[in-house]
């Protein structure tokens, strides 16, 4: 009696979310907006903590399969929530729209600090090593859960600059992906997208590969504080430019950056042409706790 309803036919609602009242929150300011979501950030009065709300903007997506698409990147999240390294999920709002709550992150995006900030080398490395952390916890789940967006927008930081991956809104259950679209793989940004998904005589699901390449990407954005591909100028010649085995420019990584070379090489190695040669990301955490505890 208690239970609150579901507006929804169409999305069956799990009584282990833990539901929140959309009135309740304090809305403050809006952090930013998505392809299709909103992100705001909130107070909850019972809650000492603040927190981000994540809520679609209406009418984005066709034939209201909206709370569907967030439902789904609910369940998701709950699973994966469970690593240190993935942002917590709160719980969710029904009425009058569906949201996602989670904690909110001080120190907000990884892709905002490298822009903002020349963070020091050996918290660098200690960032990519807890995103090779989170993504194996992801990895090694069952059912297996594939990001399919991994970039330094979806690596937030908390206050103590600790590594939490966020954006589940591509993220699939392996067992249950589908083929992707080729020209841009549902909404997926393409600098971080491996050449066989932009191959249209193959007809491809997306498995954990997909993700190792772009970690590849990722660590290079890290090591440069620099976007992929800044000079060229649309995104078809980007697919072309990375089909025909161009990478991000390896001359932008600096010299003098320590362990240059364990670094340099598994980038390389992630964002491999033939998915078999990509490192698992075990292999990724294993390398980078080694580059962590000699730089720390
Ligand atoms: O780079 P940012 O500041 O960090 O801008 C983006 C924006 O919302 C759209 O995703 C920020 N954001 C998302 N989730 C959170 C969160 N839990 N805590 C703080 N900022 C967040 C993100």
């Amino acid at each position: 009696e208690d239970e609150p309803q579901n507006r929804y036919p169409s999305v069956t609602v799990d009584r282990r979310f833990p539901i929140i009242s959309y009135e309740r929150l304090e809305k403050q300011s809006i952090l930013g907006r998505g392809g299709f979501a909103d992100v705001m950030k909130a107070r909850h009065p019972d809650w000492r903590q603040e927190v981000a709300v994540k809520c679609l903007q209406a009418g984005k997506i066709e034939d209201g399969r909206e709370q569907e698409v967030l439902y789904s990147e609910a369940r998701k999240l709950k699973l994966a929530s469970k690593s240190d390294h993935v942002i917590t999920l709160l719980g969710v709002c029904l009425e009058p729209l569906f949201a996602i709550v989670m904690p909110y992150m001080e120190n907000g995006s990884l892709a905002r600090l490298l822009r903002d900030v020349d963070v020091p080398w050996a918290l660098r490395w200690r960032m990519a090593h807890e995103i090779s952390l989170g993504m194996t916890f992801l990895h090694c789940q069952d059912p297996q859960i594939l990001h399919c967006d991994l970039k330094a927008e979806n690596v937030l930081l908390d206050g103590d600059f600790h590594v939490k991956i966020s954006d589940f809104g591509l993220s699939k259950w392996k067992a249950g992906s589908r083929v992707l679209t080729k020209t841009s793989p549902e909404g997926c940004t393409v600098t971080h997208v491996p050449p066989e998904y932009f191959d249209i005589d193959l007809e491809l699901v997306p498995n954990e590969k997909f993700d190792v390449y772009s970690f590849g990407v990722l660590l290079w954005e890290i090591a440069t504080r620099t976007e992929p591909y800044k000079n060229v100028v649309n995104t078809a010649l980007i697919r072309l430019a990375v089909t025909t085995g161009q990478r991000p420019n390896m001359a932008l990584v600096p010299t003098d950056l320590p362990e240059v070379d364990t670094v340099s090489q598994l980038m390389q190695r992630c964002w491999s042409q033939d998915p078999e040669d990509r490192p698992s990301f075990q292999e990724c955490e294993d390398d980078l706790r080694a580059v962590n505890n000699k730089t720390s």
